[in-house]
Formats: C-alpha cells, structure tokens, sequence
C-alpha cells in the first residue's frame, strides 16, 4: 500500500503474514478509538467550561459507581481480548511445524547474511527460495546479535550468537523481496540486508542443481577429493600452490592435464596426469581455487 511515492505498508508475500496485519490493525484500531475518543473529551471540556460560560460548577460528582466499575471492567477485557489476539499469532508464529520442506541455515556476521543450503550451496546477502514451500531458517550468529527481517513475509527474530533460532513461513509470491537486519549491530549495520527471490518450486530446483555455487568453492571440493591437497597441503615434497592469484590459467591447466610437460624446478614428477579424469568445468573450478589461495 502506497500513500504517493511513501510505501506505508509492505504487500503481503507468505502464507503467515495475514495474521500479523490482522493484529496490526486490531491494535491500531483500538489505540485509535481511544486517542480520538479522549482529543474529543478534551475539546468538548475545553468549550463547555471556558473561562466566563454559564456551565454549572456547583457540587460535582465525588463518585460514580456504574462508572467506576465500568472503567475497570472495560479495559480489562479489551486488554485480555489483545492478549489473546497477540498471544495466538505469536504462538503460531514461533512454533515451529512438524515438517519442512526446505531448511536454509544462515549465519549472521558483522556485517552481512550467509546462507547455506543442504546441497551446499552457499550464498552471501541473497536468500533463493520456492514458492509455496514451507520453508525453515535456522538462524546463528558468528558475533553480535543481529535480527533478520522480511518485512513482506510479516516476519523477524533476533540471530544469536551460541544458540540457533527459527523461522518458519511459506512464501505465496514470485518475486525479490527486501531482507534487514533489524538490530543494530556495528557501524555498517545499514548495509546488513540483501534480498529474498522466491522462484517457482522448478526454478528453483534448476538454480539448485546448477551452478549458482561459487567456482571457488567447487574447486575447493574438487581439490580436496581428487587428492591434490594430500600431496600439496601433506608430508609429500610438492609445491604449496601459494600466490597463484596472477598466475597464466593456461599454465595452471597444463599443470594440472600434463603435469611432466614443465616440471617445477627442485621438485619430481611424481604428480599424476588428471587429463580425462577431471572435465573442462571442473578444471575451471580448480584453477579459480588455486587462484583464490592466499
Ligand atoms: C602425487 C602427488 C600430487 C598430486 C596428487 C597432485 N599434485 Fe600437483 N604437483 C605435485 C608435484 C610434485 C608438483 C611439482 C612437480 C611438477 O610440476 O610436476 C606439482 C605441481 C603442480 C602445479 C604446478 C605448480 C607451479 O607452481 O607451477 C599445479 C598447479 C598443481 N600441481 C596442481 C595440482 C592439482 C590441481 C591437483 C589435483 C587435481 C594436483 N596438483 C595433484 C604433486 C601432486
Ligand atoms: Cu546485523
């Protein structure tokens, strides 16, 4: 809801979110009553005993018992009736359901978001999720507290350092949403927020199988699982691969296809050939890693 170019009210984009503006408004009405019930009192006293009205001062009330009974009842039963309001949502909100479709762990750190997914894609300040799905956060901070909020999905709870917290929701609409830190959290708390993309349930397990994993950290599994790190990180007398960041990629692949073409002085060639072993991708991968070593 717009009121000219001031968004004063986010569009609603999970299934949990009705019950949020439901309290929102249950409150805002009540407060609004109150608020223009009390101005009007006031303006109404203000005119009747001005100074030099004929209005009747003599003997007024001392006590009223309807009245005061009234003013006790009344507002003990609309408090309550907001308690329960509140407390309902509150409950449904917080309680996590029995099953999920899609968990997301995401870290908070000073000063961004980091979000894992089961089949290890990792992603920094965006949140990919499917439409429909329900969808489980299971939240932690690496420092501070901070407080994830998206604001379209009506939701927010603190991530705090040593001890997980949830969320849980079910997004109904495709589309980029606002993500915030809600708490502040050091001096560049303002830039601690991203984006949530809700893509259809098919989008979005095309985006999880394919590529949106960072090269580097593909290569870095591929260094780990094709036996490069034993022989470069281990006991065996390799090179380190250290400060490769400018070096030729044509030399690192040829290093890696047809390690005897160049042998590296002071070393043996013990390094087996990965030609056929290790396919053009992968090898993009690796050397994205290699170049990505300090
Ligand atoms: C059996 C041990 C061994 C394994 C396994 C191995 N390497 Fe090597 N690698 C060596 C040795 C020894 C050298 C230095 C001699 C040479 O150039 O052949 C070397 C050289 C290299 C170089 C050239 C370094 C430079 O400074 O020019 C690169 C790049 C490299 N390896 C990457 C890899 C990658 C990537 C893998 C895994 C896909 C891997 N190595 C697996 C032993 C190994
Ligand atoms: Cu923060």
């Amino acid at each position: 809801m717009k009121l000219g170019p001031f968004p004063i009210w986010p569009q609603l984009a999970a299934s949990e979110a009705g019950g949020v503006d439901f309290v929102t408004l249950v409150v805002l009405g009540i407060c609004s009553f109150f608020a223009l019930a009390v101005l009007f009192c006031m303006v109404f006293f203000l005119v009747l005993y001005r100074q030099g009205s004929p209005a009747d001062r003599a003997a007024p009330p001392l006590s009223n018992n309807r009245l005061e009974i009234g003013w006790i009842v009344l507002p003990t039963l609309l408090s309550l009736g907001l308690f329960w309001v509140g407390a309902r949502e509150y409950y449904r909100l917080y309680q996590l359901p029995e099953s999920t479709d899609v968990t997301v762990d995401v870290v908070g750190k000073q000063w961004m978001w980091i979000a894992h997914y089961s089949n290890g894609t990792k992603e920094i300040n965006r949140l990919h999720l499917p439409l429909g799905k329900r969808v489980t956060l299971r939240m932690i901070s690496q420092d501070v507290i901070h407080s994830l909020f998206i604001p379209d999905f009506r939701v927010k709870h603190d991530v705090l350092p040593g001890r997980y917290t949830y969320l849980w929701f079910q997004p109904t609409r495709v589309g980029q949403f606002r993500l915030f830190c809600a708490e502040f959290c050091g001096t560049s708390h303002a830039a601690m927020g991203g984006w949530v993309e809700v893509m259809t349930p098919e989008d979005f397990q095309r985006w999880q199988d394919g590529g949106q994993v960072d090269p580097v950290q593909r290569g870095k599994l591929l260094f780990q699982q094709h036996g490069c790190q034993g022989c470069h990180e281990g006991s065996v007398a390799a090179p380190r691969l250290q400060n490769l960041a400018k070096a030729d990629e044509d030399d690192l692949r040829r290093s890696i296809v047809d390690p005897n073409a160049e042998v590296v002085p002071g070393f043996q060639s013990i390094m087996p050939s990965y030609a056929g072993r290790l396919n053009e991708e992968q090898i993009l991968d690796l050397i994205a890693y290699l170049r990505s070593r300090p």
